[in-house]
């Protein structure tokens, strides 16, 4: 069944992709397999991610860039995190109304995933959802997400390119936006500049993105869009284009792979070791008894985690 699922995605079956991304949102213990299975045939999409505050147009956006990149014949995978707030409860909805037009085209496969409810593992989910896409020979795998929390600062910063996406505001609205927005940005659009004060939020970023400490030698460009018209979508295909040119004529495409690979790696270390501990060494109702100790200062998380590593040690269930 394995063999035959991860057959079936790298021979290009959105059903056979759809299904997996289900197994892996649901960490269904099968989907390590077929995960396995595909890993080598990824690698060669081009991921994009697309981040910003609540309604900036990310979908509207990346439903444009969709449309340019199906004219150019390429193919398209596009995962849409839903947060799951009060805020943006309607998000999944939204980004089905406003992507409707690919609905049809099978150059076009969409999904909405949420980030909340388990131990970090979902944002794993998404960054597996990614390599699935690329397993199956999308040309350009794009995640949209909301930028207000950490799990979607890491998912974003999984993405070669990651573009945020800002509308015209205030400059006191500016200054209050959290500095690691300004830092994940390699592409940074000022969205609605037909609404008022769009050049001076551009000038406004320009500034700040100055001011800002930099590591690499990319300057991020600050480009304005007017994305349900479809204005400076070809603009954004440029940026985007450039940032790969620099990322391959500098090498740090290479150190940006090998990163991925350690975010990854290190991730699902993390995952397979709670989880492991979790059902392996610890008896049912040891977690309780744990959590109840520490309440009530009896004991400390420090000397509960040493109680699990020593039990690890000694070989998880066979120390019961
Ligand atoms: N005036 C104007 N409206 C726009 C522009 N781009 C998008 N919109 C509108 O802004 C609203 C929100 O657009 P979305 O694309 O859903 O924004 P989003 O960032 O994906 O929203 P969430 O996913 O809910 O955070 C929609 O009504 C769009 O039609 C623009 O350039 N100018
Ligand atoms: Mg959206």
């Amino acid at each position: 069944m394995h063999e035959e699922l991860a057959e079936k995605v790298t021979a290009g079956s959105i059903r056979a992709a759809a299904r997996l991304i289900t197994l892996v949102e649901n960490r269904d213990p099968a989907a390590r397999e077929v995960m396995k299975s595909i890993h080598r045939a990824a690698g060669k999409a081009q991921i994009w991610g697309f981040t910003g505050p609540p309604g900036a147009g990310k979908s509207t956006l990346v439903d444009a860039v969709t449309t340019k990149l199906r004219e150019q014949g390429k193919t398209v995978g596009i995962i849409a995190i839903d947060p799951t707030s009060p805020f943006t409860g309607g998000a999944i909805l939204g980004d089905r109304i406003r992507m409707n037009r690919h609905s049809l085209d099978e150059g076009v496969f969409i999904r909405s995933m949420a980030t909340r409810g388990h131990l970090g593992g979902l944002t794993r989910a998404t960054v597996d959802a990614v390599n699935i896409l690329d397993a199956l020979g999308r040309d350009v795998v794009m995640i949209e997400t909301v930028g207000v929390g950490q799990d979607e600062v890491d998912i974003v910063k999984t993405a070669h390119t990651s573009v945020v996406i800002l509308v015209p505001t205030l400059g006191d609205d500016i200054q209050a936006m959290k500095a690691g927005i300004l830092e994940i940005g390699d592409v940074f659009l000022i969205n609605k500049a037909d609404l008022d004060g769009a050049t001076r939020t551009q000038v406004e970023i320009e500034m700040m993105l100055d001011l800002a400490p930099r590591r690499a030698a990319w300057r991020p460009p600050v480009l304005k869009t007017i994305a349900n018209a479809g204005e400076g979508i070809t603009e954004t295909l440029e940026a985007i284009a450039r940032h790969r040119d620099y990322l391959l004529s500098s090498n740090e495409l290479g150190a940006f792979n090998r990163r991925r690979s350690e975010w990854e790696l290190l991730g699902l270390l993390q995952e397979q070791m709670t989880h492991f501990a979790l059902a392996e060494v610890l008896r049912p109702g040891d977690l309780d008894r744990h959590l109840d100790a520490i309440t009530a200062r009896q004991t400390d998380p420090f000397s509960v985690i040493d109680e699990i590593i020593t039990k690890l040690r000694r070989g998880g269930s066979a120390a019961r």
